[in-house]
């Protein structure tokens, strides 16, 4: 049978995913939010939600009129759904736990609504991230939503650009769909998607540049010498989520380095962009590091903890860590006679 082509809940079924929850119900919700976005974001410039609200985010940045939509469409989508006891967005300070009297279910969700909120009003490829654990009851406390990502039970993300994409994986491979919007349907067009070993693009904003450490400056460097093999190409949206999913498809390196003016702890967010999207990574063969330690590893201590991110082809996040360790290694001392 040719499976291209088939509707997300056709084969949500036949993957029968397991688990002590309706992790198949909780996807197609999550589908149906983005499907809802999807269509706000097409038609953003008719109707005035393009632009600030005026407000700034925990992280003090400045809110998007789109981003505080996305955010409502997805609680709006999620808390009644039966599947989750508790939610935590970047859009909001404080999580959501769900009352008693509410429909709780045994999943926590935690979100980016809209990344790559300073490419919206251009019209410029942006996305939801999603992250899902299984709380320890559904009294969730925070304690279940600050798990290490190794324990995530799926992960994914929606990309609005040229086509609406969805791309999860539960564990069993990364799948991607495409919307078809004529029928509201996504149909499966990736299945068991793999990341290249090795790719030949690196995704970064240069401008940064002066204030890496000296291992990451020295890796883009040898990736231009003009000396060397030059094989490697720049591409850089500016969304992470459209600069991860070219990176899963085509490989290479993404990185958000530390920079100690403006980001001393890195910039993307551990629990809403770096975990989720390392999931996904290590699901399709890839890899996501901080520079010295697997993403996947880390304790997060607090909600909007930042950290900076290496991810892509397993080859390139191994050569970058490489050289972060080698600068950081003391020179050795010369022991002429
Ligand atoms: P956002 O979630 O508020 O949109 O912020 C995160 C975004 C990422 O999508 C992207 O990789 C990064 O910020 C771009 O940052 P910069 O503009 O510094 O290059
Ligand atoms: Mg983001």
């Amino acid at each position: 049978m040719n499976r291209k082509g088939m509707t997300l809940s056709q084969h949500l079924t036949e993957s029968r995913l397991c688990g002590d929850g309706d992790m198949a119900g909780l996807l197609t919700t999550l589908a149906s939010a983005a499907k809802r976005i999807s269509r706000e974001v097409n038609r953003a410039g008719l109707v005035d939600i393009l632009g600030f609200t005026g407000e700034h985010n925990v992280q003090g940045e400045a809110v998007c009129k789109l981003d505080v939509l996305a955010h409502d469409m997805m609680i709006d989508a999620l808390r009644p759904s039966g599947h989750v006891c508790a939610l935590a967005s970047e859009e909001a300070e404080h999580p959501l736990f769900l009352a008693p009297h509410e429909p709780r279910g045994p999943y926590v969700v935690l979100f980016d609504p809209l990344d790559g909120s300073s490419n919206i009003d251009a019209g410029i490829t942006i996305g939801t991230i999603f992250s899902i654990y299984r709380a320890q009851s559904a009294d969730a406390t925070l304690s279940d939503l600050l798990q290490s990502g190794s324990r995530q039970v799926a992960a994914g993300y929606a990309l609005y650009g040229s086509s609406t994409l969805f791309v999860y994986t539960a564990g069993a491979g990364v799948h991607s769909y495409t919307l078809d919007a004529g029928v509201g349907e996504f149909r499966l067009t990736h299945e068991n998607l793999r990341m290249p070993e090795r790719g030949t693009i690196y995704s970064a904003n240069e401008a940064n540049y002066p204030r890496w450490c000296a291992g990451v400056q020295r890796y883009i460097d040898a990736l231009k010498d003009p000396d060397g093999p030059c094989t490697y190409s720049a591409r850089y949206v500016g969304s992470l989520v459209a600069d991860f999913h070219r990176t899963l498809l085509y490989g290479g390196l993404f990185l958000y380095p530390a920079d100690p003016r403006d980001a001393p702890n890195g910039k993307l967010r551990l629990l809403y962009e770096a975990a989720p999207l390392a999931r996904i990574a290590e699901a399709a063969g890839g890899r996501a590091s901080t520079g010295s330690e697997d993403v996947l590893s880390l304790q997060p201590t607090a909600l909007h903890q930042r950290v900076p991110l290496f991810i892509g082809s397993a080859e390139d996040v191994s050569a970058v860590e490489a050289s972060i360790r080698q600068c950081a290694e003391p020179e050795p001392v010369a022991t002429g006679r």
